[in-house]
């Protein structure tokens, strides 16, 4: 904390993505919190997107989990601790340690992933313990692993600032690293000759910033990349001394790539063989090039295989580890790299060594004193989750993850918890459809309450600190585990007086590492006092005794046996399920701007559901039109695993024969948007990571009856086939649909809304069928419903303002603005609440207006900035429509 600060602000970092930026809290008494960006923090220097800034909104208690639940029913923590140690200990000592099985999260802090592994792999003595980065990260590590011999990120945030090229590779960075995101494009701004190509199937956000855009045939990463490295050959692009001198498998990855010329490529990938060429072309004359690759590349079938592709560019050049060059994973959880270093993967040990090495077992195994230790790695996520399913793990302990909405195959996976002998789940609210599922349930401290370390993308160590109290009994997560631990015998091991304890022993044990040649070091951190880690700044790994070091391998020094990197000969292949009869299109999935994961938190603020508050399918119109499929009218999505009911996009901007929908809607927020539902658990064969990106679909149209809107002051759940709800500013809003309308609409609505006090005013029209109905108590609106046998065009701005406002049930049912007051449409900018319209008039009024003035005249997109790349859209289409005048 810097001087003149108000002692209580604190400084702590987001708890979203994994850019991993500094956030400066300070709290109000009331358990709220004033957030804004820590500009002293390296990520950010002060920037926050839509979401870190929304943060204040997140901290209410209306829906925590305050205590232990045993089926149900409130409980102590004593009983639960006891009930839970003795179900794993009974199933252990009956069916063996391989039993049982722990599934954690890359949104554990450091600390609590330290022990949830300690304790399965050196006590239980199973390497059951899996996590959502292997959902996640997991293809990354494998390929990691493959090329150096350890799960290393070998640049920083600044290597793309410093590049000449930044290739984004199944990224949308904009949306998903908004801060790091801006950071590129500020660096582009102040240097022209910053280039900026993105590989995506789609067109997004991010690609607006793009001075190419190459929509690529989902899946076909390898080929293109394949391509690249036979055109660096045949360029005389090779860095033949680091190669001589660095790098070992040379000839037969560039052997592999000469199956790859340029006509092949264009046929795998689907693009036009002049845009490789200029791709291939602007690659090899960049000396310092950066490729970031993120889900588009992970979530595959062939994603290890995606990862050295990749990396094979790099090494071939020798361009990795300088600056402004190398291949850069970016991360999506806070602490998706924390877990990684602790060993969180089934298939890991800890501080980045070897599960499988005897000797590296033999010495985790002395450090922690442990009785046991697995020599096999664990079962992978869908692995674990196949043998929940068939009773061969009969006890297992879910911890910050919601895997009955994000694992692939959901609904197998939500009915395998479901008949699972034993479930425990850790979370901070019971409302979510994994919790709704657990034998017992332990309230955990969350964001704001809990204190430990995270791990960013460019491995930088950050502290989160606690500046609010922990609510009700809620506890952290490590000592939730600990206490546990205890309960099962092994107190003395577990022994810890708090998260600087536990760091220690980690920092201690990467040293053991260390000894034994691994790349991940912070054992000078070893020594930390309490108050020396209470104060730690941001610290990037490796802190070695030489003082630490920005960048690995431009020198070589990988972590193989020989130190050499490794290329590696690869071949294309197909998506999984590429060709299933009767499925002729693919999905693809990922995330949307505002809203995180399976929205426990983001939900809670209603700016951040202004943006998309349903889920929707991106279609493109070639494929919507032979389907008869309308705009915004609803769509089935099927796969042989599951179907959902989404919002029809039709849009350009997904290519012909895919489809997108996003991954957050869950069984609290709709009737049946949980797209992991329909995705089949396919998984790359050397990382286990599902391919998330590409399920092979059908499309068909959602029989309505009626269509509907609704808001109310209280919080409702329709039971209609399809609906749709969100947090607005005064209350709840609802999109809903069924097949037949009801006899009663006044009846309908007061059941819908629960509410039977109230004078109803309806409006009919006998013509269409369509009604407008709002329930007000004493003159005030208390909850509107508006139905339409087509999709019910209204301003759901407006009806939320009307009903933050109190308004009266003329001005509710009339569905929009008065004359006087313009219709700002569907919200761009959450943080200044600016509508398209109001930014559509502004671009109209200005001509060919810059960012900067848009902003200057609407608001939009001055505070946080993540909403400037669809503003730069907006702008751009109406240039064209100018143009076409
Ligand atoms: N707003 C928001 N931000 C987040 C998150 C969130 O939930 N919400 N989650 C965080 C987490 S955990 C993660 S992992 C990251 C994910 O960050 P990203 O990976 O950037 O996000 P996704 O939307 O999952 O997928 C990225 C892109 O991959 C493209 N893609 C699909 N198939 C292919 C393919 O075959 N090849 C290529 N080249 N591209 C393809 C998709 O069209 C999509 O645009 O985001 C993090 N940040
Ligand atoms: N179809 C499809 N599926 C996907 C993806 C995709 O792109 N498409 N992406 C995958 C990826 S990359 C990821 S990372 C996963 C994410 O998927 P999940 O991990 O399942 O999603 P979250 O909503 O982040 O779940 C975190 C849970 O932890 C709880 N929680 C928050 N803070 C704490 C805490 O401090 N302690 C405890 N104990 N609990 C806490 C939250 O309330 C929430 O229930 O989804 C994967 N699934
Ligand atoms: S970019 Fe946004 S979500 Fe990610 S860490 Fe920064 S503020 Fe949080
Ligand atoms: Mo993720």
């Amino acid at each position: 904390m810097s001087a003149g600060e108000p002692a209580a602000t604190v400084c702590t970092t987001c708890p979203y993505c994994g850019v991993g930026c500094g956030v400066r809290a300070a709290p109000d008494g009331r358990g709220g919190a004033a957030i804004s960006g820590d500009p002293e923090h390296p990520a950010n220097r002060g920037r926050l997107c839509s979401k870190g800034s929304a943060l204040g909104e997140t901290l209410d208690l209306g829906d925590r989990l305050l205590a232990p639940r045993i089926g149900g029913r409130a409980a102590g923590w004593d009983e639960a601790i006891a009930l839970t140690a003795r179900r794993f200990s009974e199933t252990i000592a009956r069916h063996g340690p391989d039993s049982v099985a722990f599934y954690v999260s890359g949104q554990l802090l450091t600390e609590d992933y330290y022990v949830a592994n300690k304790l399965m792999k050196g006590f239980i003595g199973s390497a059951n313990i899996d996590t959502n980065s292997r959902l996640c990260m997991s293809s990354s590590v494998a390929g990691h692993n493959r090329a150096f011999g350890a799960d290393t990120v070998p640049g920083t945030y600044e290597d793309l600032e410093l590049a000449e090229l930044v290739v984004l590779v199944g990224s949308n960075l904009a949306w998903c690293h908004p801060v790091l995101f801006q950071r590129l494009a500020a660096a582009k701004a102040a240097n022209p000759a910053l280039r900026v190509v993105t590989v995506d199937p789609r067109r997004t956000a991010t690609s607006e910033l793009a001075d190419q855009m190459l929509p690529i045939a989902p899946g076909s990463d390898v080929a293109l990349f394949n391509g690249l490295l036979h055109a660096i050959e045949t360029g005389g692009a090779l860095d033949r001394s680091y190669l001589a001198a660095h790098v070992s498998g040379a000839e037969a990855a560039l052997e592999a790539a000469r199956g790859y010329p340029g006509e092949r490529v264009a046929a795998l990938t689907g693009l036009a063989p002049a845009e490789i060429a200029a791709f291939y072309a602007g690659w090899i004359g960049a000396k310092r090039v950066v490729t970031v690759f993120s889900q588009g590349v992970n979530q595959s079938s062939s994603g290890t295989d995606k990862v050295n592709a990749i990396i094979n560019c790099h090494l071939a050049t020798g361009r990795i580890g300088r600056p402004g060059a190398g291949p850069f994973s970016v991360t999506g959880q806070p602490n998706a790299m924390g877990g990684r270093e602790v060993g969180g993967l089934s298939n890991m040990l800890a501080a980045h060594l070897s599960l499988e090495d005897p000797g590296h077992r033999a010495a985790v195994q002395r450090f922690w004193r442990a009785p046991r230790m697995p020599e096999r790695p664990g079962l992978k996520a869908v692995e674990m989750f196949r043998a929940v399913a068939e009773g061969r793990i009969r006890a297992i302990w879910i911890m910050a993850t919601n895997p009955a909405v994000s694992m692939p195959e959901a609904d197998a996976v939500r009915d395998a918890i479901a008949a699972c002998p034993f479930v425990a789940v850790s979370d901070i609210t019971a409302e979510t459809d994994t919790a709704a599922l657990a034998d017992v349930l332990l309230p955990a401290t969350g964001w704001g309450e809990k204190s430990g370390t995270v791990t960013n993308s460019e491995r930088m160590i950050s502290r989160q600190r606690a500046f609010l109290p922990a609510p009700g009994r809620a506890r952290p997560d490590w000592r939730i585990i600990c206490d546990l631990a205890a309960a099962m015998g092994w107190g003395d091991a577990f022994a810890y007086d708090g998260p600087a304890a536990i760091f220690r022993e980690h920092a201690a044990l990467s040293g053991v590492a260390a000894g034994l040649g691994r790349d991940f070091d912070i054992s000078p951190l070893a020594g930390l006092s309490d108050a020396a880690y209470d104060a730690l700044p941001p610290s990037r790994w490796p802190a070695g005794p030489e003082g630490g070091r920005t960048r690995f391998f431009a020198e070589g020094g990988f972590f193989t046996p020989d130190r050499r990197a490794r290329m590696l000969p690869l071949t294309h292949r197909a998506p999984a399920t590429a060709t299933t009869p009767g499925y002729p299109l693919r999905l693809n999935t990922g995330r949307v701007r505002d809203h995180w994961h399976t929205m426990t938190r983001t939900a809670k603020a209603p700016r951040l559901s202004r943006h998309i508050a349903e889920p929707f399918a991106e279609i493109h119109p070639d494929d919507a039109a032979p389907l008869g499929i309308a705009p915004a009218s609803l769509v089935t999505v099927e796969s042989p695993h599951g179907r959902i009911v989404v919002r029809a996009l039709v849009t350009d901007r997904t290519p012909p024969g895919s489809v997108f929908v996003p991954m957050h809607w869950t069984a609290q927020w709709s009737a049946a948007g949980r797209v992991g539902a329909a995705i089949p658990a396919a998984t790359d064969p050397i990382s286990g990571q599902p391919e998330s990106k590409a399920a092979a679909v059908r499309l068909g149209r959602f029989a309505v009856g009626f269509y509907g809107f609704a808001v109310a002051r209280t919080a409702f759940r329709p039971q209609t086939a399809f609906w749709a709800r969100a947090r607005v500013q005064g209350g709840w809003q609802a999109e809903l649909a069924d097949s037949a309308p009801p006899a009663d609409w006044e009846g309908f609505a007061r059941r819908l809304f629960g509410i039977a006090e109230g004078d109803a005013t309806i409006l009919t029209d006998a013509g269409t069928g369509a009604a407008r109905l709002a329930i007000s108590v004493d003159g005030a609106v208390v909850a509107a419903l508006f139905t339409a046998p087509e999709p019910v065009a209204v301003s759901r701005s407006h009806l939320a303002e009307a009903l933050r406002r109190a308004e009266g049930p003329a001005e509710m049912l009339a569905g929009r603005p008065g004359a006087d007051r313009p219709d700002p449409g569907p919200t761009v900018c959450s943080c200044r609440d600016v509508g398209v319209n109001t930014i559509l008039a502004a671009i109209a009024r200005g001509g060919r207006a810059s960012l900067d003035a848009v902003g200057a005249a609407t608001g939009a997109g001055t505070c946080c900035g993540s909403c400037r790349p669809e503003i730069a859209a907006l702008m751009s289409r109406a240039s064209v429509a100018l143009a076409a005048e």
